[in-house]
């Protein structure tokens, strides 16, 4: 599937030179049939890995959006600061696996040899948000941070590799599938508000963005139990 360059209302549209960078934006990766397929799996990985409010490391103030992961390692934090870890901080259980729709759909648009490690999930309600940050937890740069959203619609925001660098925004449907990679594999980004309403997928309302990830480097796979470091795809 060929990247597509949309204009929204209220956001700046992507441009070709954005594609260059390796940010890939595919309105409507899945179909509405597809989104429910997805949505069933994530609520079969939500029941064994129920979501949890994270705090922030030096604060301790909770994020607005909840979470939780599927796959070998998932993305947590806490007091102890960011960092990956292979069991549920609430439940102590490993994390279920990644949904099969997910690993097919990275490899599709990922453009990576290697399986994601890593599965976050967010949910954001109508008030969630997520500030300016960069995706630098992992070793492996190489690989692309590939995130496909579910429910309601939200502006996300995206700018250069320093805090400073100007941004933009632009908005996210439910079934869009976005790819970082590249250039833009280290940008900022963020979410500046859900668009209450704008999907009837989830019967809650909100916003569930998959967001999976290379997490160590091909071949250094020591912080992995081995059987699970390639679960379902060859290295
Ligand atoms: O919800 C999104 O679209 C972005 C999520 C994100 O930036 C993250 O989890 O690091």
């Amino acid at each position: 599937m060929k990247p597509d360059v949309r204009q929204d209302q209220d956001a700046r549209p992507l441009t070709r030179g954005d594609m260059a960078s390796g940010l890939r934006l595919y309105p409507g990766y899945l179909d509405r049939a597809r989104q429910v397929e997805l949505l069933a799996a994530l609520r079969e990985a939500l029941a064994a890995a129920p979501l949890f409010t994270p705090r922030m490391p030096t604060s301790g103030r909770p994020f607005t959006v909840r979470m939780s992961n599927c796959g070998p390692l998932g993305w947590v934090s806490d007091a102890g600061g960011y960092r990956y870890a292979p069991t549920h901080p609430k439940t102590g259980r490993p994390w279920p696996p990644i949904p099969a729709l997910l690993r097919a759909a990275w490899q599709e648009l990922g453009r990576y040899p290697h399986p994601p490690q890593a599965c976050l999930i967010n949910f954001y309600g109508p008030a969630a948000k997520m500030g300016l940050h960069q995706d630098r937890d992992e070793d492996d740069f190489d690989a692309p941070v590939f995130s496909l959203s579910l429910g309601d619609s939200c502006l996300f925001r995206i700018g250069g590799r320093s805090r400073g660098d100007p941004t933009r925004s632009f908005r996210l449907h439910s079934g869009d599938a976005l790819v970082l990679g590249g250039g833009a594999r280290l940008a900022f980004h963020g979410v500046d508000r859900i668009l209450p309403g704008t999907s009837t997928l989830l019967a809650e309302g909100g916003r569930f963005n998959l967001t999976l990830r290379r997490v160590t480097c091909p071949g250094a796979a020591a912080a992995l139990p081995p059987d699970r470091e390639n679960v379902g795809l060859s290295a």
